[in-house]
């Protein structure tokens, strides 16, 4: 069955200066040339589209941009001035022919070449379906395809750091080393099946269980690390302030994104919304939500932002309890404690400068408290916010010496397979120490290759594809 042929709106909604339309497919050619009427030199545009046909693309050089007009064929009405390109099979993005359209980016002038262009017989594309047919035909692996999206949605550096590595093979060559090295142990370990009275002597389970220790057991521990200490420079954090009213919880979001975000004023219940801004700390994005007061309250308004608040904690990877140091505790902040106190937490300290100059003050918080860790701020002086930051980042990435180079990082989908994969070589290790025969050593180590094949997409299942390939855009 022939492959139909795709075409979206490759740019973000919205007025600009470009915006890109892309077609991809065996009719991709035949359907640009229909409507593209090539300026050629000195003709007028308009008689050439009066008195031409369009202009027969196929001609045209590979990789080359051409200039000339969107024309409708059936009233000749110019649609708008372009630029096109041709990317001819297999050198495109996605291994088939492809026409790029560079227009003017305005939603209803890309509307109306798409339009023309899904008359001429290309359907809509489906959200990432360009990198879909880029894995399919085999020019990138699903761990590349992975990046193409981390590309698209890296909000920092090291984000961008590790999925540019990543799109150009680099987690790719370090999974298919490993796997390279568990296709070599099982050659030898199947010849020893087959052959056993040869090769008893140059297998010997030690030399074995070494090279499994170095070049698998080792290499895999050290991608899992990475994801551990690394992932959330790529996926990030869900902070969320909370607190009694009138603790400082505003005031903190308000210095942590470092703008006028929430309104701050001296009444208890200010905040009723959930409201959540994004910022970046040494590196990791981080979403942050300031929420309502946590309190029993008849008000139907503060109900529902309270209700609102308790959603984003259970969603939080990190909960700020903002306690007030120039007030002993009261039920109510021990009620929120409680109630939270399994989460990952760290316990904020505010409104310190009010208490730093008072020798008698001593911060009576009870010793079930003790194993948090604690900042202490002043949110309105924007003091000890430093500290705090730091503390967020050990939570997060563990000890910072310990953070390597960004060069890799595993996502979960990635740390979930090679956990699984370990778990089969260290099987076998096991069963190489006790001289369990050699078929079940067998087993366990094609058990592991197959866990590292569905992490560059060798033997992918549909529902794995879906997954991955949704979260991409329409036109990507
Ligand atoms: N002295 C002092 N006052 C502070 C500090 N942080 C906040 N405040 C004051 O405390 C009051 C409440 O601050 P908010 O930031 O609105 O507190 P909140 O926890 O968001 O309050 P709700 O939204 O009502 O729950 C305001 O008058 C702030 O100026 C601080 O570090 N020191
Ligand atoms: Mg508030």
């Amino acid at each position: 069955m022939e492959a139909s042929t795709i075409a979206a709106i490759a740019t973000p909604p919205g007025a600009g200066g470009i915006g890109i339309i892309k077609i991809s497919g065996p009719k991709a050619i035949g359907i640009a040339g229909a409507i593209f009427y090539h300026r050629t030199n000195g003709a007028a545009a308009c008689d050439n589209i009066k008195n031409k046909d369009a202009h027969s693309i196929s001609s045209f050089k590979t990789h080359r941009l051409y200039y000339g007009h969107i024309v409708n064929p059936d009233t000749r009405k110019v649609v708008d001035e372009v630029l096109l390109a041709v990317m001819k099979a297999p050198r495109s993005y996605t291994r088939e022919d492809v026409v790029e359209i560079q227009a003017h980016s305005g939603p209803a002038a890309l509307r109306a070449i798409l339009a023309l262009i899904l008359r001429q017989g290309a359907r809509i594309a489906e959200p990432g379906e360009f990198t879909k047919r880029a894995y399919l035909s085999g020019r990138i692996d699903l761990t590349q395809a992975e990046a193409v999206i981390d590309i698209i949605n890296a909000r920092t550096d090291a984000a961008l750091q590790a999925a540019t590595n990543q799109v150009t093979g680099k987690l790719k060559t370090a999974v298919e080393d490993i796997k390279n090295a568990l296709t070599d142990l099982l050659v030898q370990i199947e010849a020893g099946i087959d052959f056993p009275e040869d090769v008893a002597d140059i297998l010997p389970a030690q030399q074995v269980a070494q090279k499994i220790r170095l070049l698998v057991l080792k290499p895999i521990e050290d991608l899992i690390e990475r994801y551990r200490t690394e992932h959330v420079y790529r996926d990030g954090l869900n902070l969320v302030i909370i607190g009694k009213p009138n603790v400082g919880k505003s005031s903190l979001m308000n210095c942590l994104v470092q703008k006028d975000r929430a309104i701050v004023t001296a009444n208890p219940g200010t905040t009723r919304d959930l409201i959540e801004e994004g910022l970046q700390i040494q590196g990791i994005p981080i979403n942050i939500a300031d929420t309502a007061g946590l309190h029993e309250t008849d008000d139907p308004i503060e109900t529902i932002g309270i209700r609102k608040a308790r959603q984003s904690i259970e969603s939080a990877s990190l909960v700020l309890f903002i306690i007030n140091a120039a007030e002993t505790l009261t039920t109510n902040d021990h009620q929120i404690y409680d109630k939270y106190s399994d989460k990952n937490m760290i316990l904020v300290i505010n409104k310190m400068d009010l208490v730093e100059h008072d020798p008698s003050f001593q911060l009576k918080t009870p010793g079930h408290w003790n194993g948090i860790p604690q900042a202490q701020i002043s949110a309105l002086y924007a003091t000890g916010i430093d500290g705090l930051k730091e503390l967020i980042v050990k939570n997060a990435v563990g000890d910072i010496e310990n953070i390597l180079d960004h060069s890799i990082i595993p996502n979960l989908r990635h740390e979930q397979a090679l956990e699984k994969s370990l778990l089969a070589v260290q099987t076998a290790l096991t069963g190489l120490s006790q001289s369990l025969p050699a078929e079940l050593l067998a087993i366990d180590i094609k058990g592991a290759i197959d866990q590292l094949d569905t992490i560059v997409g060798t033997k992918p299942s549909a529902d794995i594809l879906d997954r991955i390939f949704s979260k991409f855009c329409i036109g990507k």
